[in-house]
């Protein structure tokens, strides 16, 4: 007799080698039309699913997860950020919740460079000049940005982002600042030549550039809130390519407006995919929707983790990529 198969119900579509791997292995319900699941319809899947994959568009919160049945026991993220998901109440009913680190991070760290330089040297305002036809021709003190060679980068959170982010920025020139929560290992800091703060405010108040690669988690919700953007210099910019949670969105569109600040590269937004009007007219904020990982080769390592996860679970084991609230 065969073993039954477990129910794995996939909130969004996937890449397809993905979707015909998880069909081979287990009892898979996939999203073909890829539209995103209502919350009746995620109350529904935590009922009958027995591992449920969903993405940064779903909210697992408290209400979701009450209805979940018995069988649900897996959680397996497709994406490193679980903010979406109410971890507290997973564990309280014994629902083990996986992640997908490491493979999105080189992507993140190019996009979140791109921007540093998008931003600098308005490159975005440059694209929107040649299609509105405005382009008069070259001049001696048109479109001038400013060089990042030799400025100081800070970066907010130096996990795995943060350190591929530093190992990139040496390359252009600038220097490495940081802020974490703990001080990193003193071999880390000499490879990444990188100089720690422990405060947060006295960092934002002496670099030039600002890099928000933290995850959200209650502690760091505005963590750059409107005092601490004030910090900032007026010639400084601010990247976001972590959450919109961590930076107090509606502050940074009125300093940006008023130029307290120079510019802004945001990749990410407090209450995705709305995007607050305002920013919208700015013409020194850079604006992605939330593509830092979004790469062929990064989807499907995503993807293969969330297999792994899952069919390491299922036989019994310990999954490679289980998320522990405290070390978030
Ligand atoms: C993902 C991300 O695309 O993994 C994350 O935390 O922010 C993104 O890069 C998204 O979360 C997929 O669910």
């Amino acid at each position: 007799m065969t073993k039954k198969k477990p129910l794995v119900i996939v909130t969004r579509k996937l890449p397809e080698a993905i979707e015909t791997r998880m069909m081979e292995l287990f009892d898979a319900r996939l999203n073909i039309d890829d539209i995103p699941m209502s919350k009746a319809e995620l109350i529904e899947a935590v009922k009958q699913a027995d591992v449920l994959v969903p993405t940064v568009t779903d909210r697992i919160d408290t209400s979701v997860l009450a209805h979940a049945g018995e069988n649900l026991r897996l959680i397996a993220n497709f994406g490193t950020g679980v903010d979406h998901v109410d971890l507290q109440t997973a564990r309280s009913r014994g629902i083990t919740v996986t992640n997908t680190p490491d493979v999105l991070t080189e992507d993140t760290a190019d996009m979140t460079m791109a921007l540093i330089l998008a931003v600098s040297r308005r490159l975005a305002e440059g694209e929107r000049m040649i299609r509105s036809g405005d382009w008069g021709g070259w001049a001696p003190t048109s479109m001038l940005g400013h060089r990042i060679w030799g400025k100081r980068l800070g970066i907010v959170g130096m996990g795995r982002i943060g350190r591929a982010l530093a190992r990139r920025a040496k390359g252009f020139g600038l220097s490495v600042h940081y802020h974490n929560r703990r001080r990193i290992h003193p071999d880390s800091e000499e490879e990444l030549d990188a100089t720690y703060w422990e405060s947060l405010d006295q960092m934002l108040a002496h670099v030039d550039v600002i890099s928000v690669n933290c995850p959200h988690t209650p502690a760091t919700y505005h963590l750059l809130s409107a005092r601490r953007l004030k910090l900032m210099q007026p010639h400084a910019i601010l990247v976001n390519t972590a959450r919109g949670e961590i930076v107090d969105e509606p502050a940074l569109t009125r300093m940006l407006a008023d130029r307290e600040i120079a510019g802004a590269g945001l990749d990410v937004f407090e209450h995705e995919p709305a995007v607050n009007p305002k920013l919208l007219e700015l013409q020194n904020a850079v604006l992605l929707p939330h593509m830092g990982s979004a790469t062929l080769e990064g989807r499907v390592d995503m993807g293969e983790k969330v297999l792994i996860n899952i069919k390491t679970f299922v036989d019994g084991h310990t999954p490679p990529d289980r998320v522990i609230e405290g070390l978030l």
